[in-house]
Order: structure tokens, then C-alpha cells, then sequence
């Protein structure tokens, strides 16, 4: 699995409507999302899943450089549902085609069914005309990051959690990850960020920024709940090396003020599943390290905060040559996930 920095031929998403998850029926939401594509469509070419019902609003919103094609799906969480592409040593792409459970099936219960988003994977391979493997490990792409070079980065929160593969060992789970991905070191990190409703994905705490260097959301606010999480995967990566022996350098961005639901918003939302609600005043999971890296570009989430300004010099430090890209992510953060989790790179053969 290469890196997210190596050179993509596309990006893809899904477009946000159902209204349990986006409020104002999806309005708003789909407003973020043109705004997403747009900005990294300056960079590689995107294409953009969507329902029958919604295809001609989202062809009309959309900039013509952006590929809509019909995809049904019942989310619009790409990164989670959609295939990773990995690269064999001959240079050949091919999808890798995870069990998807909505972040926890009936457990959970999310959403219900899911059986639209258990196939985007397949449906990837099949329209870029790659070959694909079929796992049986329940994982999704916001679980996972890699450097490229053999070491995995993950959570026991999430990837251990009883709500995703109750039948397999953690060895058992290394295996799947190691051989579908090539992966030779599996770094755990305990847990991911405060009220993160996927039970703590990878994607909002911590990603590599290039081999041997990570960036890590932080907050210097020992009060707040995600002080000691942020502390303890810190004191983690301070311990261990990666695939290749390295120790890694890692780089705190310091966390948005902490967030809430408002009234208002909440009040945005069909209630269709009482069994998962998201009720005014719930803690928002908002993180800086939810950002896509697109060819030469750098695609953040910004909140309106006084952390914004920091996070976004730090990533331009961290990434040279890339141009950093703002985008007001509220409304993202608003159906649990952020701009890493709505992309999903395929990288170029
Ligand atoms: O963190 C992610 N990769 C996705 C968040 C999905 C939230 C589902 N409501």
C-alpha cells in the first residue's frame, strides 16, 4: 500500500445526502463536499459517487473537471468504504476489497442496511478495470495509514474492537493487514480522538507525513479528555520504531477548541434510527490531521479557530513542496468525520 504523498491518478468521493447524517437534507453538506472536490480537483482528476435520485443536483453543483458518476451508496464515507488500492512490485494496481460494517454493524446501528456501501469497493475495481482481493477482515480505510515503506499505523480501539472481527486474534488481524497491505511493522496506538464515533480511527490522530515523520492532533489542556489519549500515543511513538528501524520525529498540531452540536444543527437532522442519535450539545471530533494529500496539494479542514492559522503553517511546514488548501469543514465534522474520510486516493500504476 503506498503512502497517501506517492503520486495518485485520482481521488474519490461520495456525495452526502441522507438526512440522518447531514442536516437541512443534505444541503449544507454537499456545499462542503463541492468545495472538497473543487479544490482537489486542481490537483488530479476526481470522481464523485453518487445516487440515482441526486445525480443531476450533484452534476449541476459540481465543476465539470469533476468525473459524477452513479454509484449508489447509503453514506458518503469513501475513505471507509471505498477500495484501498495497493501497487505490486510490477507497478499494477489493484483494489483491496475490505468487509465493510458500517463502523460497527448492528451493534452500533449507525445506519442500517449497508449493503449499497459494502460494494463500492468491488464497483472501483471493476470501473478502473484493476484486479482485486476480497479480505475477511471488517476494516475501513480510515483505520489505516501507511509511509510506503512497510509500517502500518493503528488503533486497538478500533481495530480490536469486539464490534468488528469478534472471531479473529490481534495476530490474525496483523496478518490480514500485513498481507493485503505489505506490511512487515504494525504500530498499535491505544486510542483515537475523544467522541470519535468510529471508535477511534487512525485518521484523526495520527497519519505520516512522510517516512520516519509523523504528525499527531495534541492539545496542551490537561482537562480535556483528549489530553490523556494524545499524551499516551505520543509516549508510544516515542518507543518504537518503524519497519525500516527508524525512531520516529513526531509533530504535535495542537486540536480545534473543543466543539458541540448546536440546537439548531441537531434540530437539522431526520430522526430515522433512534438507536443512534446525534443530540445537541454532543462533542464534535474535530482534528487538523483529518487532511487528504492530493499531488502537490495539501487539503485541511479549518473550524473557524484559533488553531486554524498554527495547523495549517505547520502542515506547509511539513510539506514543502505541496500547496496547503483551507476548507470551512463544520459541516463535514457535523456527520462524524472530516476530509480525509470522504477521499480515497488511487494510486497511479
Ligand atoms: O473517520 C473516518 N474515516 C470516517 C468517519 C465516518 C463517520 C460515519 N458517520
Amino acid at each position: 500500500m503506498p503512502a497517501e504523498w506517492e503520486k495518485h491518478s485520482g481521488c474519490w468521493m461520495l456525495w452526502c445526502q441522507r438526512s440522518d447524517t447531514w442536516r437541512n437534507g443534505g444541503k449544507p453538506g454537499q456545499r462542503a463536499f463541492v468545495e472538497v472536490a473543487t479544490a482537489i480537483s486542481q490537483f488530479e482528476p476526481v470522481t464523485m459517487g453518487v445516487n440515482a435520485d441526486q445525480y443531476e443536483n450533484a452534476r449541476a453543483m459540481l465543476p465539470s473537471q469533476v468525473r459524477v458518476i452513479e454509484l449508489s451508496n447509503d453514506d458518503s464515507w469513501m475513505r471507509d468504504c471505498g477500495a484501498t488500492f495497493v501497487v505490486n512490485d510490477n507497478g499494477a494496481v489493484r483494489g483491496v476489497d475490505w468487509v465493510f460494517n458500517a463502523w460497527g454493524g448492528l451493534e452500533k446501528m449507525m445506519y442500517f442496511p449497508w449493503d449499497k456501501d459494502a460494494l463500492i469497493a468491488t464497483k472501483m475495481s471493476e470501473i478502473e478495470g484493476v484486479d482485486y482481493y476480497r479480505s475477511i477482515l471488517v476494516n475501513e480505510g480510515g483505520s489505516i495509514h501507511t509511509d510506503g515503506q512497510g509500517t502500518l499505523l493503528t488503533t486497538e480501539s478500533c481495530q480490536l474492537n469486539p464490534n468488528r472481527n469478534p472471531k479473529l486474534s490481534r495476530t490474525e488481524i496483523e496478518t490480514q493487514l500485513q498481507d493485503y497491505c505489505g506490511i512487515e511493522k504494525i504500530i498499535w496506538l491505544e486510542q483515537g480522538v475523544f467522541e470519535d464515533e468510529t471508535d477511534g480511527h487512525i485518521d484523526n490522530l495520527c497519519c505520516f507525513v512522510r517516512p520516519g515523520v509523523v504528525a499527531l492532533t495534541w492539545t496542551d489542556d490537561k482537562n480535556d479528555p483528549q489530553y490523556e489519549r494524545s499524551a499516551a500515543a505520543y509516549d508510544l511513538l516515542m518507543s518504537v520504531t518503524d519497519a525500516q528501524g527508524r525512531s520516529l520525529e513526531i509533530h504535535k498540531i495542537h486540536q480545534p477548541n473543543p466543539m458541540y452540536m448546536t440546537q439548531e444543527e441537531a434540530h437539522g437532522l431526520d430522526v430515522v434510527n433512534t438507536a443512534f442519535l446525534r443530540p445537541e450539545g454532543e462533542r464534535l471530533a474535530g482534528s487538523y490531521i483529518n487532511f487528504y494529500i492530493a499531488n502537490g496539494g495539501i487539503i485541511m479542514p479549518q473550524f473557524d479557530d484559533e488553531y486554524d492559522a498554527p495547523a495549517m503553517q505547520t502542515l506547509a511546514e511539513l510539506f514543502p513542496n505541496h500547496k496547503v488548501v483551507g476548507i470551512t469543514a463544520r459541516e463535514i465534522l457535523l456527520g462524524g468525520g472530516n476530509i480525509h474520510c470522504i477521499t480515497q486516493q488511487q494510486p497511479a500504476p
